[in-house]
């Protein structure tokens, strides 16, 4: 059995909204308020989920959890006194940025040979802290085959982890021995800083990392501050190449040499803040892209449209591709559904290194399901929900029924 890197991606779910409720994600907060178009995002995922399909051979896939839920609603009391975020909460479809759905340490870097996952258990933002139980259920259903897949509990709260966002892993070939690096912001600045280096020393711990393989490193504060509150908006690692901005860490060097002690072959791809600046990075997501290894062995980066739009990013992109650099093909994508709330290709995206034999086919895409899944998101998802929508009953019910003849679609009922 061969391993390779599966991309599963989140379905946009039908009550996706912009009620700016994560502090410190600026593209969420500039949005608050806007009308969202739940049908439109989904079929964008769909068709960027298609076109990695038809580059990469293989291309999995996440279902939206059950919205809006009944249970954090009742915790809440809500009444319709409260302030209108709280009310909207229950109705996230957050868990499309599957990027912090888990973390994932593949078999060949952990001490029992198998692919642990950990969820992630996202306590800072309340939204998103909802998120982890359902998460765990479905993975437990798509990895299910204990002699291939460990699948953990969340790390316990008050430790704030944010899943495989801020993890990043540097390998010869996917199916190798890597080295697993994890990013942590310090607590006290502007915004919060939602990884916690006891989240990340502890989730290395629990996969079984040997610790001449792991590196943790610090976000640089003056990123988080800018609005980089993940750091998989200023960097992403892939194979050999770690692609960072100048400001990513709070040691640049340090975390170069860090990293490099653990992996001499590196390959660092640096953009320079007189290229491109931090606001500039964080505006356009360059980073937040997915930088996959093709069938040939060349790279390619999949940014979001934004970045083709921005005359320093993609006057950057040109200078990059016209050097000899491991980066070949930057291709843009369009998720600005997404992007308004601040989840880029990458954020939509987990990745698994993993036999494609050993997941729940359930959860592949081949062109087959493809036309199931946009057939359905076309007939049931809503075309448009205004903020002030959420709470109602009528859109309670249909939110309920697209994601139920979706599961039913896909023959997995069972998450119902
Ligand atoms: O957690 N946005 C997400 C975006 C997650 C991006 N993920 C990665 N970078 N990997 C977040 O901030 C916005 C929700 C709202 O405002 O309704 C939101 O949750």
């Amino acid at each position: 059995m061969s391993l390779t890197e599966i991309n599963f991606d989140g379905i946009v779910g039908p009550s996706h909204n912009y009620a700016g409720l994560s502090l410190g994600n600026i593209a969420s907060a500039s949005h608050a308020g806007d009308p969202s178009y739940p049908r439109a995002a989904a079929l964008q995922g769909v068709a960027k989920m298609r076109s990695n399909l038809a580059r990469l051979g293989v291309q999995g896939y996440l279902l939206p959890l059950p919205r809006p839920n009944h249970a954090l609603a009742a915790a809440l009391a809500l009444d319709g006194s409260e302030v209108p975020q709280l009310r909207a909460a229950p109705w996230s479809a957050s868990s499309m940025w599957t990027a912090n759905a888990a973390t994932v340490s593949p078999a060949p870097d952990t001490a029992d040979g198998r692919c642990h996952l950990t969820p992630a258990n996202l306590v800072t933002m309340l939204h998103r802290a909802q998120e982890w139980p359902d998460t765990q259920r479905q993975l437990a259903i798509a990895f299910a085959d204990t002699r291939h897949f460990a699948i953990h509990d969340a790390v316990p709260p008050s430790f704030g982890d944010e899943g495989a966002a801020n993890h990043m892993r540097l390998c010869e070939s996917h199916d190798q021995q890597g080295v697993e690096v994890f990013v942590y912001g310090r607590t006290g600045g502007r915004f919060p800083a939602r990884q916690h280096e006891q989240a990340s020393r502890l989730v290395a711990r629990a996969h079984g990392l040997a610790p001449e393989r792991t590196v943790f490193i610090e976000q640089n504060p003056q990123a988080i501050a800018a609005g980089a509150f993940h750091n998989d908006v200023v960097a992403v690692a892939n194979g050999r190449v770690l692609f960072t901005h100048a400001e990513a860490f709070a040691d640049q060097q340090g975390a170069y040499d860090a990293i490099r002690a653990a992996f001499p072959a590196l390959e660092v791809v640096e953009v320079p803040s007189r290229a491109v600046s931090l606001e500039e990075v964080i505006r356009t997501y360059l980073f937040n892209a997915q930088l996959l290894t093709l069938p040939d062995g060349t790279m390619a980066l999949i940014v979001p449209e934004e970045c083709r739009e921005s005359p320093a990013v993609w006057g950057w992109v040109q200078t990059m591709l016209a050097g000899n650099g491991p980066i070949r093909q930057v291709i843009p994508v369009d998720v600005r559904q997404s992007m308004a709330n601040g989840g880029g290709p990458a954020c939509l995206r987990l990745r698994v290194v993993c036999a494609s034999e050993t997941v729940d086919p359930r959860f592949l895409l081949d062109e087959a399901r493809a036309d199931l899944i946009e057939r359905t998101i076309a007939a049931h998802w809503p075309q448009q929900i205004d903020p002030s929508d959420l709470g109602s009953e009528s859109l309670a019910a249909s939110v309920i029924a697209a994601r139920l003849a979706l599961l039913d679609a896909l023959d997995l009922a069972q998450l119902g």
